[in-house]
């Protein structure tokens, strides 16, 4: 590849010396070669930002992008460094996947996703929003209708008749964090500077989307060369405000029974060792989200696991006493807050330490507007010399303790046929190692782990849980082990979400990337089932059986679909299991293999599944001819009626 004079000048890409001059490159090609050479620092540590791309062709980005990845591989200008490229099998998968990475990397690494024009872009709408919930970088390229409206309408063109500028890709907006259109060549400049910056920005991140239009991807401009030079992006970590640590640390200092709730933020800014060092300071007790799993270890007597409508006895006891809740890097969700039930003194007042001042301001909050591990450090110095009363502390151990007797059955065999998903969770959790990482979203599986699992290390309990994405396991597991090569990476699957998205085996298989995937079958949903039935609905439309001739419902045999089959088909090793020893020897089997494997469990469709008494809002119909509905709308009120407004 030439380069237009005049030559170079000073052009060493590792110092980022200024360079003068410009080189014809298509857009495509100039956004491939601009994001090669993007890096992020956090505590001294840089990697490349963008480590590679996935994508699926068609006709909107394989002459544009498609031609660029192929330059860049066959082609790369003097010193031009690699663009790896993924092929994946579904644009919603792909950005699972970059999603799965990037969390995995503690939002210091992102994917790129190139799709073509229409359904392939809009199948990453999905991927984008739950990006954009859970606060994932990753790079979304969909290609667009011409930007030069000449052949109009293209196939797969929206014809939007009150607005020639509008296109599928429109539906972008509401789910990125910042989204651009590029219909002109020099448009990319800003738009890939602004890109990087939300993508790097701990508060901003989520889904970027920039929108390709197909002739603008292959058309060519002089770019300077000043654009292509090595740029650093400093991933911050901001520190509180001194007045705000002083508020805060006011009303902990108040606090009889405070309880720390630890979220995401508290993992992507890497606080452990900070969380550790302020709940040994303050012997206040920390319990956790989803997403916050692990921020703590299991080991810490102080680490009371799970709050909210998937949490446990123990923590929820504690959050219903808190007069003080520490929030650090969480959103609190309706799973976090117990639909808002969870806090119940009356005068309970909350501290949030989130880097985003929108997360920080919730439920009225003192807001501390930092990093987390900046904050807990700093709040920990502010706090210096005080502890929570002994007695809180030395109560939150005693319910820690009771709960661990209490699940203790969950873990035993059950007087059934097939086993219940807690037995297979309890197994799973003693074989894998503290730096392997489980991976689920969807069904009844994440109210069991999150009520049981013990994670040691911040990496082991990924969960994706803002979204909820049925699909997003399997992809998620490549993700992950592109990410941490050294974990073994298990999928936790339900059936449901197995059929939602299978396909994604065949990436894993062409990768030669070694994942284990369990999928839980037990012939619908164990999930909406039980929901449906305690909410009037009779488990309606939740399992996967077959039309019966004479009621004219689904409510006849099983539909014969052989999952290990299917999976088979793909070219991977399947065992299948109907009990707990059974799944501890194929795990086994499964680990000691150097290739992607699966495990088909057969599990009990009604659980049962881990005691609990919290609470989630899922209103209830209010008038209604059934029985079923009415008694469950009654109980619905009832519960309703103890929910805060926490202001
Ligand atoms: C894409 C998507 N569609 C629908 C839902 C709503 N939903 C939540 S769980 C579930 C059923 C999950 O079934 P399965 O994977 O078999 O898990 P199980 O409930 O049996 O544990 C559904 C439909 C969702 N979370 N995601
Ligand atoms: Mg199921």
């Amino acid at each position: 590849m030439s380069e237009n004079s005049p030559a170079p000048v000073g052009s060493d890409r590792r110092t980022g010396t200024a360079s003068v001059g410009t080189v014809r490159l298509t857009v495509a090609q100039a956004l491939v070669r601009f994001l090669t050479v993007q890096y992020a620092e956090r505590d001294g540590s840089r990697e490349r930002f963008i480590p590679g791309t996935f994508g699926i062709f068609g006709h909107g980005n394989v002459a544009g992008l498609g031609q660029a990845l192929l330059q860049n591989a066959q082609d790369p200008a003097d010193g031009e460094a690699p663009m790896p490229f993924h092929m994946a099998r579904n644009e919603q998968n792909m950005v699972h996947t970059a999603v799965a990475y990037a969390r995995t990397k503690n939002r210091l690494q992102a994917f790129a996703c190139t799709a073509s024009i229409g359904p392939g872009s809009t199948n990453m709408l999905t991927g984008a929003a739950l990006a954009t919930v859970d606060r994932i970088p990753v790079l979304l390229l969909p290609s667009d209708i011409f930007a030069t409206r000449t052949v109009d309408p293209v196939l797969q063109q929206l014809e939007c008749e009150t607005a020639g500028d509008v296109s599928v890709n429109d539906a972008f907006r509401p789910v990125s964090r910042f989204f651009d259109r590029i219909s002109r060549p020099e448009q990319l400049i800003p738009a890939a500077l602004q890109a990087m910056r939300v993508l790097t920005d701990p508060a901003e991140t989520g889904a970027v989307t920039l929108s390709l239009p197909q002739d603008v991807q292959a058309e060519a401009f002089d770019w300077p060369l000043e654009f292509f030079r090595e740029r650093t992006w400093h991933v911050a970590r901001p520190v509180p405000e001194p007045a705000a640590l002083e508020r805060a640390a006011e009303v902990i200092r108040s606090a009889r029974k405070p309880v720390l709730i630890a979220g995401g933020g508290a993992i992507y800014s890497e606080a452990s060792t900070a969380l550790e060092a302020f709940t040994d300071a303050t012997s206040i007790p920390v319990l956790d989200t989803q997403a916050g799993k692990g921020a703590l270890s299991a080991d810490h007597p102080l680490c009371i696991g799970g709050v909210g409508a998937t949490g446990n006895n123990a923590a929820n006891e504690l959050a219903a006493e808190a007069d003080v809740v520490i929030g650090v890097g969480t959103r609190y969700t309706d799973f976090t807050t117990g639909s808002h039930t969870a806090f119940r003194h009356p005068e309970v007042r909350f501290v949030n330490l989130n880097v985003k001042a929108f997360d920080a301001a919730k439920h009225s909050a003192s807001m501390v507007v930092s990093d987390a591990r900046a904050g807990l450090d700093a709040l920990r110095e502010a706090l210096a010399g005080h502890r929570a009363p002994a007695e809180h502390a030395e109560h939150a151990r005693a319910l820690r303790t009771q709960w661990e007797t209490l699940i203790e059955p969950c873990f035993a065999p059950h007087d059934q046929e097939l086993p219940a998903q807690t037995e297979i969770f309890g197994a799973l959790n003693e074989l894998m190692g503290d730096e392997d990482i489980v991976i689920n979203a969807a069904g009844s599986m994440p109210g069991d782990l999150q009520a049981l699992w013990k994670a040691r290390s911040p990496l082991q309990y990924h969960l994706e849980y803002g979204y909820s994405c049925m699909g997003y396991e399997l992809p998620a597991s490549l993700g992950a082990k592109l990410a941490s090569p050294g974990s073994e990476v298990v999928a936790i699957i339900g059936d449901g979400t197995f059929q939602m998205a299978p396909q994604e085996i065949a990436t894993i298989v062409a990768e030669r990337v070694k994942v284990i995937l369990v999928i839980l079958q037990n012939h619908g949903w164990s999930s909406i089932g039980s929901l449906s039935e305690s909410h009037g609905s009779q488990r309606f439309g939740t399992k996967y059986r077959m039309r019966d001739e004479d009621s004219g419902l689904l409510d006849g045999g099983l539909v014969p679909l052989d999952i290990p089959a299917n999976i088979r088909s793909y070219g991977i090793e399947v065992q299948e299991v109907s009990d707990t020893a059974a799944f501890r020897e194929a795990y086994r089997r499964a680990a000691a293999s150097a290739e992607a494997t699966a495990i088909v469990v057969n599990t009990n469709l009604y659980g049962p599944n881990p005691p609990g008494n919290s609470w989630w809002d899922v209103p209830v119909s209010e008038v209604s001819t059934l029985e079923s509905t009415q008694s469950a709308r009654t109980a619905y009120e009832s519960r309703r009626s103890s929910q805060h407004h926490y202001l």
